[in-house]
């Protein structure tokens, strides 16, 4: 299982719909995100594109050298950027990472917010640009001249002139639940993600794509995108899930859902219906909360529990093909860590962690010539 984790590139917090808390996403706070995902041994993270974000390419460059092992799952629309470029920038991040780049493949949720970003295509016309530009940026990475003319983009003579480190290119992400997604994420991608549904409605999605993916010759693994709120109880846990969302009115409420109505997105649509907008049902399957969703547009559910509990229904999402977690949780600092010291002991973790052995269910020996409270007052001899 590779667990990553979240950057919070437009902003984090205590609390949802609250000023009490709130955290800016300054340049130094992301730094200590980076420094401490890395150091707990998440297998990446993610930063997110959009106009209500910092931008990724930037600030996942400027924390290669602050980390050693960490991946960075760098979201990037086609739609507005020249295919030849985004694969030279990407051969040039994965070179100057030593192979640490993943590409999060997102073609965009609504109409307003591609016009911000000077797009001004519908659904579909998107994906179709989202599949032309997939061809060409895996046929860059081939190592051969690429020529190119389709109904949205044309390359003429384009070549990829600085390998990547990983074989054949970096691996490529993908979000989207249209039937058009499903369609170009079966011909291009390496990891189809869904944001967090309950484990039925995921494997409905999960089986299409491997259904269309098998048309194309091709397998595609598979990925989730939700939130954790873990403690060492359960009735701890739910009261962190009920103070997350203690300062969400219902104006703020109905504002966020007339909001998601107007998006196009079809895994939007998905993620509204969960709720439909009200806070009396929000436990939508077992250990899975949708209150996030009620005001957070995207992944808006999270896994509420105690660790082994959690742990486990991330196993049973793996019974139905999902190894890949890209998780979050507010405020995003102390949540990764609090995640990662309570649950990786109990998850079959891809990546080493120095916490995989940190559940207390067996004793650790510690490695140092001292104990606490051994009249040294910690200070090794
Ligand atoms: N859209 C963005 O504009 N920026 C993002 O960073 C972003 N990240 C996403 C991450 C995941 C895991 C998923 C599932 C989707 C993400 N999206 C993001 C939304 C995609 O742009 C998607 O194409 C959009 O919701 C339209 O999809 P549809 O095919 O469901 O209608």
């Amino acid at each position: 299982m590779n667990v990553l984790w979240f950057f919070p590139t437009g902003g984090d917090g205590r609390y949802l719909g609250s000023p009490i808390g709130r955290r800016e996403s300054t340049h130094d706070y992301l730094k200590q995100i980076a420094v401490a995902i890395d150091e707990l041994g998440y297998y990446g993270a993610l930063l997110p594109t959009g106009p209500g974000c910092e931008d990724a390419w930037v600030l996942a460059s400027s924390f290669i050298p602050l980390t050693k092992n960490l991946k960075f799952l760098i979201a990037a629309r086609p739609s507005v950027i020249n295919p030849t470029f985004s694969a030279q920038m990407a051969a040039t991040f994965d070179r100057a990472s030593n192979g640490r780049l993943l590409i999060n493949v997102v073609t965009g949720s609504s109409q307003a917010q591609m016009a911000k970003e000077g797009v001004f295509l519908e659904h579909d016309e998107r994906y179709e640009v989202t599949d032309e530009f997939l061809t060409i940026w895996r046929g860059l990475f081939g190592g051969e001249e690429v020529n190119f003319e389709g109904k949205h983009l044309r390359v003429e003579g384009g070549k990829n002139l600085f390998p990547s480190v990983q074989k054949p290119y970096p691996p490529l992400y993908f979000g989207g639940s249209s039937p058009a997604a499903l369609e170009v994420a079966a011909k291009h991608v390496d990891v189809y993600l869904t944001w967090g549904e309950p484990p039925a409605l995921a494997a409905e999605k999960i089986n299409e794509v491997r259904r269309l993916a098998a048309l194309h010759g091709r397998t595609v693994k598979f990925g989730m995108r939700l939130h954790v709120i873990v403690r060492e109880t359960e009735r701890e846990a739910w009261a962190a899930a009920d103070d997350l969302i203690k300062y969400v009115t219902d104006d703020s409420i109905a504002a966020a859902q007339k909001q998601f109505a107007s998006s196009q997105s079809v895994g939007q649509q998905r993620m509204s219906a969960l709720h439909g907008g009200r806070r009396d049902n929000l436990v939508i399957s077992p250990n899975l909360w949708a209150g996030i969703g009620l005001v957070r547009g995207g992944a808006g559910t999270a896994l509420v529990g105690d660790p082994e509990t959690v742990a486990q229904r991330m196993k049973e999402y793996g019974e139905i093909g999902i190894d890949t977690f890209v998780l979050s949780g507010y405020p995003h600092l102390e949540e990764a860590i609090r995640f990662a010291e309570l649950t990786f002991p109990y998850l079959p973790l891809s990546h080493p962690s120095r916490l995989a052995d940190n559940s207390g269910a067996q004793t650790v020996e510690p490695k140092l010539a001292f104990r606490f409270g051994d009249g040294h007052n910690g200070i090794p001899s």
